[in-house]
């Protein structure tokens, strides 16, 4: 059994004063820092978004951040522009342990599909390549912790477990958006995925 700590989005646009900013987001750094120890593996992901994004509500003319559309890949939340490549608030949280990390996972990137999961693109069919380098590194179990529970963490970690990995969620070491019940929707979804949520 090979183990991985999966480190989701822990970025300054997700923290306290950042453009999507998750309630007690950095609430969570010290622990993971001190997780990442115990694991064979340390990846960490990184929204990564090119300006003008088509997941920003400013790209949708009189939409207001946080409503929903319909995109040729299913319904999308309209979000604050966000994570921006090569911006400070896409920047790792600073007192992340970003050099423990093996890999560094980008997503986002495409300018047409949004990407919460680490592993598919919201196509739910364009991979990233995350499973194929958590393979061939014989790695079976995932730990997950970061930002946000209900989004980037839960589809990370359904997807996780369709593809055969023994996946956990931390969600002492996650905080969550809640839009619209959200939160409840993904602790329970992710149980039913199979996912250990602890
Ligand atoms: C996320 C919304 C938009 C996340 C990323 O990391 O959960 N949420 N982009
Ligand atoms: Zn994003």
């Amino acid at each position: 059994m090979t183990r991985a700590l999966i480190v989701i989005d822990i970025q300054n646009d997700f923290c306290p004063g950042g453009a999507l900013a998750v309630a007690g987001g950095d609430e969570i750094v010290p622990d993971v820092n001190q997780l990442m120890t115990e694991f064979d593996a340390v990846i960490l992901t990184q929204d990564w978004h090119p300006a003008g994004h088509s997941s920003f509500a400013s790209q949708h003319d009189g939409a207001a951040p946080l409503s929903m559309i319909e995109m040729p890949y299913g319904p999308q939340v309209l979000w604050p522009d966000h994570c921006i490549q090569g911006s400070p608030g896409a920047n790792f949280h600073p007192d992340l342990t970003v050099d423990r990390a093996d890999l560094i996972i980008r997503k986002g990137y495409n300018p047409a599909i949004d990407s919460y999961s680490a592993f598919f693109e919201n196509d739910h069919s364009t991979p990233t390549g995350l499973e194929g380098y958590l393979k061939t590194r014989g790695i079976t179990d995932l730990t997950m912790v970061g930002l946000a529970t209900d989004f980037c963490v839960n589809f990370s970690a359904v997807d996780a477990a369709r593809l055969g990995f023994a996946v956990t969620v931390r969600t002492d070491l996650c905080r969550g958006i809640n839009l619209g019940g959200s939160l409840a929707a993904a602790l329970s979804g992710m149980a039913e995925a199979g996912v250990t949520v602890a």
